[in-house]
C-alpha cells in the first residue's frame, strides 16, 4: 500500500465517519508513530493484562503451537505489533528447520520497523514486511509460499493480541472465511482472543488511571490535526470506555465537552458537535473459549488445540484449515 493510497482512504473514512450519526472513526487509524508507541506502553500497564497473559501462553506452549509445522513452513503475522510474540513462536520452529520465511503485515510503519528489529535477532528467519491491510497482506504473503514437495510448505497465520476483537461478529466471521479461502488444507491459524472477565477489570484495562489509553484514543484527533489539517482541541474531548455486557464488548469513545465546531482542512469539512456528543473510536469484543472454537469451525477450520491462561484471562487457539468439503 502506497502512502497516497493510505492517505486517500484515511481522508475518505474520516469524512464519512464524522458526517454519520453517530459519529465514528476506525481504530485502524490509531497506529501512527505516536499511537504505536502509546499502544506499546499500554501493553506494559499493570491494568492491561492482555499482552502479558498472551505472552505467558506463547512462552509456555510455543513449542506445541508450532508442532504441526515443519520444513518449508512460513509464518504470516497479521498486525505484527512489536514482533516479540512472533519471535516466541519462530524460535522453537527454527530449532527444527533450516530456514523460516516470515511475512509481517501491518498498516503501521512503526510496527513493521519494531518487528523487523526484533526478528533480526533470529539467525534463520528471513523476514519481509508488507505495509498493508489484513486481506491484502495475506494474499501477498501466501503468493510467496515457499516451494517444496506437495506444492509448497504450510502457512501458519498469526492473528494475535485479540486483534480480532476490533471486528464485530459479522465482520469477524467474514474475515475468517476470507482467510480460510486463501489457505490450503494443512495451513493453520493461531488466533489470540481476550476473554470475558468482570466488568470492573475490563473498564480499568481501557480507562487506566495513568491516562495512557486516553492519550492513545485522543491521538486519533491529533493525527487528524497533523495529517489532515484538523482543528480539534484535544482538551475539549474526554476519553470514555464502557463495557457493553449484552454485546460482550468494550466501547471506546471521545466525548465532546461542549458544543463546538471543528474543521478538517484537507476535506474542506466543518463538523458540529453537541455537548456530550461522542465519536465512537473502537470496539473490543471479548470471547468465551468455546465461542472462539465455534467461530473457527463455522469458517472451515477445525480446532487442533486451545490454550487458556491459568487465571482465565486469555485464549490462544490453533485452528487448522480443513478440506473444503468438510467445511460447514
Ligand atoms: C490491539 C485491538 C487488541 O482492543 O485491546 C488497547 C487495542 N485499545 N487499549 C485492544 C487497545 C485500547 C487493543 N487491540
Amino acid at each position: 500500500m502506497h502512502r497516497t493510497e493510505f492517505l486517500d482512504r484515511f481522508m475518505a473514512d474520516v469524512g464519512a465517519g464524522l458526517q454519520s450519526s453517530p459519529k465514528h472513526l476506525s481504530p485502524e487509524y490509531f497506529y501512527d508513530a505516536v499511537g504505536s508507541h502509546l499502544f506499546e506502553a499500554i501493553c506494559q500497564l499493570p491494568w492491561y493484562p492482555l499482552t502479558r497473559a498472551e505472552r505467558a501462553l506463547l512462552e509456555r506452549h510455543g513449542e506445541e503451537m508450532v508442532a504441526p509445522f515443519g520444513a518449508g513452513a512460513s509464518i504470516v503475522e497479521l498486525g505484527c505489533g512489536s514482533g516479540e510474540k512472533l519471535a516466541l513462536l519462530a524460535a522453537p520452529l527454527c530449532k527444527r528447520i533450516p530456514r523460516l520465511g516470515v511475512h509481517l503485515v501491518d498498516v503501521s510503519e512503526t510496527a513493521l520497523d519494531l518487528s523487523r528489529r526484533t526478528l533480526s535477532r533470529l539467525p534463520r528467519v528471513e523476514a519481509s514486511a508488507h505495509r498493508a491491510r489484513y486481506e491484502e497482506g495475506l494474499a501477498l504473503a501466501t503468493a510467496r509460499r515457499s516451494p517444496g514437495p506437495g506444492g509448497g510448505g504450510a502457512v501458519l497465520v498469526l492473528f494475535l493480541g485479540s486483534n480480532i476483537g476490533n471486528l464485530d461478529p459479522e465482520a469477524a466471521a467474514a474475515f475468517l472465511r476470507a482467510l480460510r479461502a486463501s489457505l490450503r488444507p494443512g495451513d493453520g491459524l493461531l488466533l489470540g482472543a481476550d476473554l470475558v472477565k468482570p466488568a470492573a477489570d475490563l473498564v480499568l484495562a481501557y480507562d487506566d488511571p495513568l491516562g495512557v489509553t486516553a492519550a492513545f484514543n485522543k491521538n486519533l484527533l491529533a493525527r487528524i490535526n497533523r495529517e489532515l489539517g484538523g482543528t480539534f482541541d484535544l482538551r475539549s474531548f474526554d476519553h470514555r470506555a464502557a463495557w457493553n455486557a449484552q454485546r460482550a464488548r468494550i466501547e471506546m469513545h471521545l466525548v465532546s465537552r461542549k458544543r463546538q465546531a471543528v474543521r478538517v482542512g484537507a476535506l474542506g469539512l466543518d463538523v458540529a458537535f453537541e455537548e456530550g456528543e461522542s465519536i465512537w473510536t473502537e470496539s473490543s469484543y471479548k470471547y468465551e473459549p468455546d465461542g472462539v472454537v465455534r467461530m473457527g469451525e463455522r469458517a472451515g477450520f477445525r480446532c487442533f488445540r486451545q490454550w487458556i491462561e491459568p487465571s482465565g484471562q486469555f485464549s490462544t487457539t490453533l485452528l487448522l484449515a480443513e478440506d473444503r468439503a468438510a467445511a460447514r
